[in-house]
């Protein structure tokens, strides 16, 4: 009985610790329609416990991007999740956004009720109370769009949320930052490619990557990982139709149409913070990005860094490995696909 009961101990699985990861999800959703799928892509590891979505800050001005936002929230279950916006950050039209005010027989297609008896917050003040309400370092901020938030972000002093400063309430809460901008390998025989995210708002970016505290851990999805997994045009064929009205599928259409396989960027940053240990991507050496002139991202690796074990990485100073960037071989992008495929198409669960 005793060896039995032995026997059964050394089988017990491994207990992983399954503490939701906190995101605010900092998403430019009004050009582009990969931060559409990336925010359904939460909404379902929120459904699986693998998440949870604190807040959603938009970092271009539309009118209508915290209406839709707060249409895709209530789509999936979650209608009360706070959204920000940021009135100094540069326009964009949207081939997409208008969907948020059709109508069905008079009523609204995609129920919401921000732009109608509720106002968006604003973005600066929601990441400041929104941090200082969360326990010390447990934060996951993705930023997939412009640095304008966060950029500001920065530059606050202490007030009725917090007494800290930006940076310092950074530093108390954020336990990591996963960005989608810049580019860090060839693209396209260019090694001096200028991303949108960076090249849109050169400034902002600058700021994030000069000012950002070295204590806390930066991971950028450069621009070549989204293309080498684009969402395939089969899945927004067939995977929707479990519902007659589907806000993902119509913003995918009305961007991308019916033909065009869509790059994955602002997902691989979601896919990455909440499952880093699962082999999906690769990670650089230890460096630092600095954003030239131009919009160019510079990653130097710390000296020495590239041959170091990571025990041994504690004798290079902060600023020297605050980033890495993502690496994927065409293995693993099948694999991502696939997991972003099964996130993005899965049913709301409420
Ligand atoms: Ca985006």
């Amino acid at each position: 009985m005793k060896l039995l009961l032995f026997l059964s101990l050394l089988t017990l699985p491994v207990v992983i610790s399954a503490t939701p990861t906190a995101i605010i999800f900092d998403t430019d959703i009004t050009g582009d329609v990969d931060d559409v799928l990336a925010l359904a892509m939460i909404h379902t590891l929120a459904d699986r416990g693998a998440c949870e979505l604190l807040a959603v800050t938009i970092s271009k001005e539309n009118e209508l991007a915290a209406p839709f936002t707060d249409a895709v929230n209530t789509f999936y279950g979650r209608p009360d999740i706070p959204i920000g916006i940021n009135p100094n950050a540069p326009h964009r039209d949207s081939k997409y956004l208008g969907l948020v005010n059709e109508k069905d027989d008079g009523k609204l297609r995609y129920p919401h009720d921000i732009g109608i008896s509720k106002d968006p917050e604003s973005a600066i003040t929601l990441l400041r109370k929104t941090l200082a309400a969360a326990e010390d370092h447990s934060v996951t901020i993705i930023q997939v769009g412009l640095a304008t938030n966060l950029a500001e972000l920065l530059q606050t002093k202490g007030d009725n949320y917090s007494q800290l400063s930006g940076p310092d309430l950074v530093r108390k809460k954020v336990t990591l930052l996963s960005v989608m901008a810049g580019a860090f390998e060839t693209i396209s025989n260019s090694n001096r490619y200028l991303e949108a995210n960076v090249r849109n708002h050169v400034s902002s970016m600058q700021q994030l990557a000069d000012e950002w505290p070295d204590e806390v851990p930066v991971i950028w999805s450069g621009f070549k990982i989204g293309i080498m997994a684009p969402y395939p045009r089969e899945s927004i064929a067939q995977d929707f139709g479990y519902l007659p009205n589907h806000i993902v599928k119509e913003a995918y259409l009305l961007h991308s149409g019916p033909d065009h396989d869509r790059p994955t960027w602002d997902l691989t940053s979601v896919l990455y913070s909440v499952y880093p240990d699962r082999g999906y991507f690769d990670l650089s050496s230890p460096g630092q990005v600095t954003v030239e002139e131009d919009g160019f991202t510079r990653f130097d690796p710390g000296p020495g860094t590239r041959f170091m074990q990571p025990k041994d990485l504690s004798s290079v100073e902060p600023a020297m490995k605050r980033d890495q960037y993502m690496t994927m071989d065409k293995h693993q992008a099948a694999r991502v696909t696939e997991a972003l495929v099964n996130m993005v198409a899965q049913p709301p669960s409420r």
